[in-house]
């Protein structure tokens, strides 16, 4: 594919309510859009999802968008590109993979787009609609999150996630379960804790978790592997599987049963789906986990989870669940039965709007390559 231009928009989406986990309180989302345009007039979209500050990875939408201007468009410049070949190219500089990611995606969806086929297909998916469940932050107090729980149960969400910390844990916990004796709940302490509370984690088995997410360190595997021995709760990982080689590591060291997904953590559709193959062919689950995407990133996220691996439900939510209106037309929408529909149009499917990019951008730069 040979490109035009590249247009960047620094987009700060305010959150219908606040997020919080154990790194801090999210209130309204910075992003970076990627747009890129090629030869033929066909354009192409993706999501940078790197955050305010360095507290779920080391980059900040600051860090991702020098790393794009500085770095990743002047290698790019003037080379004929596909999504695998970009990734090569971009392979020289280590690390920040939200940043790679977002133009990985827009070569994807440009590349579905000019073939006239929805990125789903185009990637190997084989389902229509995903599975859809809900992340829910850490809230003031527990009846406060048993009422957001009931809610997204009401919209028909089919899975609860919810954030844990020392302090917010088995309690919590507890009176979920007492309230929700089976809903499918699942745990997510984004590394708030060590290895010398494996005792207290383990009280979690008595409450039929689907899993729990890094519970430990942000880069480890080997205490994850230890705390895996001792809890009946499977481990999943998220922070801790930056690209395909951890993956592997993780399976050798036996630190993970699942692997929660997403594509910004590590570097693109194209890792995603590498981590994918490699776990599945080891006959273990994935799903694919979000980072509150507007409708862009969203769309990226659908079509990974219509992949076959993906054998739980995802944290792909409504565009409502998150923002009063997305960015994309039409929104990202939960059926009654809990599934959001993969699009059958080219590419991610949903159209962008620019005059809402343009509302909530407060930088924009366009680079001609
Ligand atoms: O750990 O999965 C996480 C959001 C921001 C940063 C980290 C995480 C999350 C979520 C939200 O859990 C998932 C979503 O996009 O709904
Ligand atoms: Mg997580």
């Amino acid at each position: 594919m040979e490109l035009r231009r590249i247009t960047l928009y620094e987009v700060w989406m305010p959150l219908k309510q606040y997020f919080e986990t154990s790194f801090g309180a999210t209130v309204e989302r910075p992003g970076i859009l990627v747009r890129l345009e090629e030869r033929g007039g066909e354009e192409g979209w993706g999501e940078i999802v790197a955050g305010e500050g360095p507290w779920y990875s080391c980059e900040t939408y600051v860090t991702a968008w020098h790393v794009v201007e500085d770095y990743i468009i002047p290698l790019i410049r003037k080379k004929e590109l596909t999504p695998a070949r970009y990734s090569s190219i971009v392979s020289r500089i280590r690390g920040h993979n939200m940043a790679k990611a977002g133009l990985e995606e827009a070569l994807w969806d440009l590349e579905a787009r000019l073939r006239g086929i929805p990125l789903y297909r185009h990637i190997g998916g084989i389902r229509e609609a995903i599975e859809s469940g809900v992340s829910i932050g850490i809230k003031s107090s527990v009846e406060e999150l048993l009422k957001t729980i009931s809610v997204r149960l009401g919209e028909g969400y089919r899975r609860i996630k919810i954030k844990i910390k020392p302090g917010w844990d088995i309690g919590v916990v507890e009176k979920v379960r007492e309230e929700y004796p089976d809903i499918p709940l699942q745990v997510d302490a984004n590394a708030a804790y060590t290895l010398s509370d494996a005792l207290h984690l383990k009280r979690l088995d008595e409450y039929n978790l689907l899993m729990i997410e890094q519970p430990l360190s942000h880069d480890d595997l080997v205490d994850h592997a230890e705390l895996a021995r001792l809890l009946r709760t499977p481990i999943c990982l998220d922070e801790s599987i930056k690209n395909p080689d951890d993956a592997r590591r993780a399976y050798r060291l036996d630190s993970a049963w699942i692997i929660n997904i997403k594509p910004g953590r590590v570097g693109g559709i194209g890792p995603s789906k590498a981590i994918h193959d490699f776990w599945s062919s080891m006959g273990r689950p994935v799903w694919i986990g979000g980072m509150l995407e507007t409708g862009v990133g969203r769309g990226h996220l659908v079509a990974l989870a219509t992949l076959p691996g993906v054998k739980y439900p995802n944290d792909i939510s409504a565009s409502s669940r998150y923002y009063e209106e997305d960015i994309v037309e039409p929104p990202w929408i939960l059926e009654k039965n809990g599934t959001i529909r993969a699009p059958q149009k080219p590419g991610i499917g949903v159209e962008v709007l620019l005059d809402r990019v343009e509302k909530y951008a407060r930088r924009t730069k366009t680079y001609t390559v």
